[in-house]
């Protein structure tokens, strides 16, 4: 004997208990699939019921990606990579770390915000290329607000700019960023170098005198290298290296500019910092190498360290 359709909508709710966003769309289509398909009567409520539930929980789900995006931060430092469409903002984040991303040549290839992970003198710095922002992000445009959160979240931008395109597509996305109030430090790269009109690079230093202007193609390793650089730079923090038992680490420690030798024996270990009895210093910070310095000593980036316990 067929089900009431009162005992029907019963077992749909509960089949819908705990289900959210597009597990729950999913749930609801299959219903859908199962309801006898009257024209009229109980069941085409029912079905009608059920097709408003499919409408709500998509608004709800996209409501919820609008708002905010969650990016997780890894690395010791977060750098978005922001630009007009079909910049170069994939290719740049592909040939600067491992991750695989569609890259095209057509506007708003990607859609949402893609992490990736960079390694720049030893250290993890995670990019970040944020997608779409056009003129009336901060108004949502284009899911442009969410946007604009995961933005504000970072420590610095890589402007991202066609170097042989029109300008506009860069002033409107840095109009959107300061509508926002979002004030990063922030760097030009000028993309696809390797097919600029000549003079382009120039003319674009001169347009842009706020920024600090870069070439760069994805063709070229030594633009890359340099990109990276200047990433660094823009993270603000300081590289040291560790040295102990005559041997100094390959891969450096991430720090805060203005740390001490005392920041650096804790970024070891909190017993090393307990035990801490000075430091020896060579590289910037040194008057001369293998100096001995006591806990308040400010290290350099660059600088090596041995913490004497
Ligand atoms: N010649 C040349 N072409 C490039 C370079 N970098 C990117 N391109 C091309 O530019 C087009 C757009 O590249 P994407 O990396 O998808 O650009 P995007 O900024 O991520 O674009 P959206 O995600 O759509 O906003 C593609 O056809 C790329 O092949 C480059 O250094 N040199
Ligand atoms: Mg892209």
């Amino acid at each position: 004997m067929p089900m009431s359709h009162r005992t029907y909508k019963q077992v749909i709710q509960r089949r819908l208990v705990g289900k959210e966003g597009g597990e729950r769309v999913r749930e609801l289509r299959s219903i859908l699939d199962e309801l006898p398909g009257y024209l009229n009567g109980p069941y085409a409520d029912l079905r009608k019921w059920v097709n408003q539930q499919i409408d709500e929980s998509r608004t709800r789900t996209r409501a919820v990606h609008r708002d905010s995006i969650q990016i997780r931060r890894e690395g010791a430092a977060q750098v978005a990579l922001v630009g007009p469409p079909n910049a170069g903002k994939s290719s740049l984040l592909q040939a600067l770390s491992e991750v695989q991303i569609k890259i095209g040549n057509y506007a708003f290839t990607t859609l949402r915000p893609v992490p990736a992970l960079t390694r720049i003198g030893g250290v993890l710095v995670q990019l970040v290329e944020i997608p779409g922002l056009i003129e009336g992000a901060t108004e949502d445009r284009g899911g442009g607000r969410a946007l604009l959160g995961v933005l504000r979240g970072a420590d610095a931008i890589v402007y991202c700019h066609d170097a042989g395109a029109p300008l506009d597509g860069l002033l409107q996305v840095r109009a959107e960023v300061a509508a926002a109030g979002i004030d990063l430090p922030a760097i030009l790269a000028a993309t696809k170098a390797d097919d600029a009109p000549p003079g382009a690079l120039e003319r674009l230093c001169d347009k842009v005198p706020d920024l600090k202007v870069l070439g760069v193609s994805v063709l070229d390793d030594e633009s890359l290298e340099k990109l990276k650089e200047e990433v660094w730079k823009l993270t603000g923090l300081i590289r040291v290296y560790l040295r102990h038992d005559g041997q100094t680490e390959t891969e450096p420690v991430p720090l805060d500019p203005g740390a001490t030798v005392l920041d650096v024996a804790a970024s070891i270990h909190k017993d090393v910092a307990a035990s801490f009895r000075g430091a020896r210093v060579w590289g910037p910070s040194a008057r001369f190498p293998g100096q001995q310095v006591g806990r308040a000593h400010c290290v350099l980036d660059g600088d090596t360290v041995e913490v004497l316990t």
